[in-house]
């Protein structure tokens, strides 16, 4: 059992049907930070999961699935301020579920939670479809044109390293879209989902057209949800591993479904980038959110003649990251998710000692000689020397570690970028434009940044190649994966 916090331990009900529902069965939600008990949360029941469904099914039918567009986005407007108007609590629950420093909660996740529904409300009103004018051989015509149908209801299954940005970037398309959703947060990150529930309720949501139930993956929440034949698509953001087990799970009933799914990212610094520009990119891209974010990147390439300075500068950077409290303002790096999760991270760092890399900081825990030694914290790393097919260069750690290579030419750097199973994103930086053009056009991922990273225009295709997933969410793509697009032909 953890210890208690000094604040009040919250219940964290299922929200079902528009009420908040317990279960005879709870497990602790416990923080990172330093190990103590956050919350109780009610694990739904199979029973609960169907009742969830029902409430879907009704509300997507009889009120959300029919409301006239404008009216819908009113609502979904009125969530997005709901949440601006409590993001200081918002902020407080996020930074203690995950740990994360408070710059990043009051920067990225709540205020982005917040305006995935102003994006996709203003989106819905203004997409159009397509329309075909067609020549027949009795000379009249004929005219096709599509319509976009909801799917009615939609699953919505999400993991804990941005929580409510994360979940809102599924929830806001599916529910422009007239879909009524269900979301399971991950049992790691228990507290907005409830919080957002509250939110919805205020706003003057339909009840069942916004659910929450709560719990696990196998066995639980999540396998009620993806093996359900009352819900029509599964929208997965989490593990490649899970979402080959949600795969399989949904494929009984034909779901239709989205995955956004794992990565192991190159970026490539060319001798001619802007030194200070990449270096400071790289340390984003590398250290944001504790490496916890799954477009960080893993793999760092960098052009010999720059090679030695980059490393010992991204060196000095990573051993100046102040490790410390959410709240406290100096922090730049929390710790990681969960002691398992850092198990797992620290397990990579001994593999990569073992495989023989030159560890060029970090390596291990940090030790504070206070309360923060019973959270989850690992240090700020970087290793080089292992070769290309070693396991640290081909499987996601997803810390704050990256291992950089150095390279001679451009093909070398883009082959090595490409040698992976994954395809999630990449990273260039260079001031030679041509240059810039050609590699970015080259690299097998789905989201390509040049001297930049994270910088994100919500209307993009945002998705991944290979085992980091397939469909392509954001903007219009997201409306055509949240709707059935119907043809309606007329004969002239
Ligand atoms: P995870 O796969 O362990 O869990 C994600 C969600 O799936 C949780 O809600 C979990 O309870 C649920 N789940 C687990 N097993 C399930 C099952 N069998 N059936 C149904 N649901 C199940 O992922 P995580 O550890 O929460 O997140 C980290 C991973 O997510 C990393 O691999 C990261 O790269 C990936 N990720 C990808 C993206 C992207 O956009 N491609 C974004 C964020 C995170
Ligand atoms: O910015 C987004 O919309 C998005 N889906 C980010 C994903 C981050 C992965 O951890």
């Amino acid at each position: 059992m953890a210890p208690e916090g000094s604040g009040n331990i919250r219940e964290l009900k299922n929200f079902i049907g528009g009420e908040f529902v317990a279960s005879g069965k709870t497990f602790e939600n416990t923080t990172p930070v330093d190990g103590t008990l956050l919350s109780h949360v009610h694990e739904a029941t199979q029973d609960m999961v169907d009742q969830a469904v029902a409430a879907a099914r009704k509300a997507y039918k009889e009120v959300w699935g029919k409301m006239p567009v404008e009216e819908r986005c009113k609502i979904l407007y009125a969530v997005a301020d709901g949440i601006d108007a409590r993001s200081e609590e918002f902020i407080e629950a996020e930074t203690m579920d995950t740990g994360k420093p408070r710059s990043l909660a009051s920067h990225v996740d709540i205020p982005r939670g917040a305006a995935n529904f102003r994006v996709f409300a203003d989106l819905i009103k203004s997409v159009g479809t397509e329309a075909y004018q067609q020549d027949t051989p009795d000379g009249a015509g004929a005219i096709n044109y599509s319509v976009r149908q909801p799917h009615g209801v939609v699953g919505v299954i999400s993991p804990w390293n941005l929580p409510l940005l994360l979940s809102t970037w599924k929830l806001a398309p599916a529910m422009s879209s007239g879909n009524a959703v269900i979301l399971k947060p991950s049992e790691e990150t228990p507290t907005t989902a409830t919080m957002l529930a509250e939110v919805m309720k205020e706003a003057g949501m339909p009840d069942g057209a916004f659910n929450v139930v709560h719990g696990f993956g196998p066995n639980s929440a999540g396998e009620f949800m993806t093996t359900h034949k009352g819900i029509d698509a599964i929208t997965f953001t989490g593990e490649t591993t899970t979402g080959g087990a949600i795969m399989r799970a949904a494929s009984e009933n034909v779901k239709a479904l989205s995955f956004e799914l794992g990565g192991k990212n190159p970026s490539i610094v060319f001798a001619d980038a802007d030194f200070d520009a990449a270096i400071e990119g790289t340390v984003r891209s590398v250290f944001a959110n504790c490496g916890q974010v799954c477009l960080c990147s893993e793999r760092v390439y960098v052009e010999r003649p720059i090679f030695d300075r980059f490393v010992s500068t991204l060196k000095e950077k990573a051993e100046a990251m102040k490790l410390g409290r959410p709240e406290d303002p100096d922090t730049q790096m929390g710790p990681l998710i969960s002691h398992e999760h850092r198990d797992k991270v620290k397990g990579y760092y001994d593999l990569a000692k073992e495989l023989g890399a030159e560890v060029i900081t970090g390596g291990g825990i940090p030790e504070f000689g206070d309360e923060r030694d019973g959270g989850a914290f690992v240090e700020p790393t970087i290793f080089t020397g292992l070769g290309e097919d070693s396991r640290i260069q081909k499987e996601e750690i997803f810390g704050p570690v990256c291992h950089i290579t150095p390279f001679d030419t451009e093909e070398e750097a883009v082959a090595m970028a490409n040698d992976t199973e994954y395809g999630l994103a990449s990273t260039v930086w260079t001031t030679n434009l041509a240059r810039a053009h050609r590699v970015a056009q080259g690299m097998e991922a789905g989201i390509n940044w040049v001297n930049c990273w994270f910088l994100r225009d919500l209307r993009t295709p945002f998705g991944g190649m290979g085992l980091s997933g397939f469909g392509r969410e954001g903007g219009q793509h997201a409306l055509n994966f949240y709707s059935e697009q119907k043809n309606i032909c007329i004969k002239l």
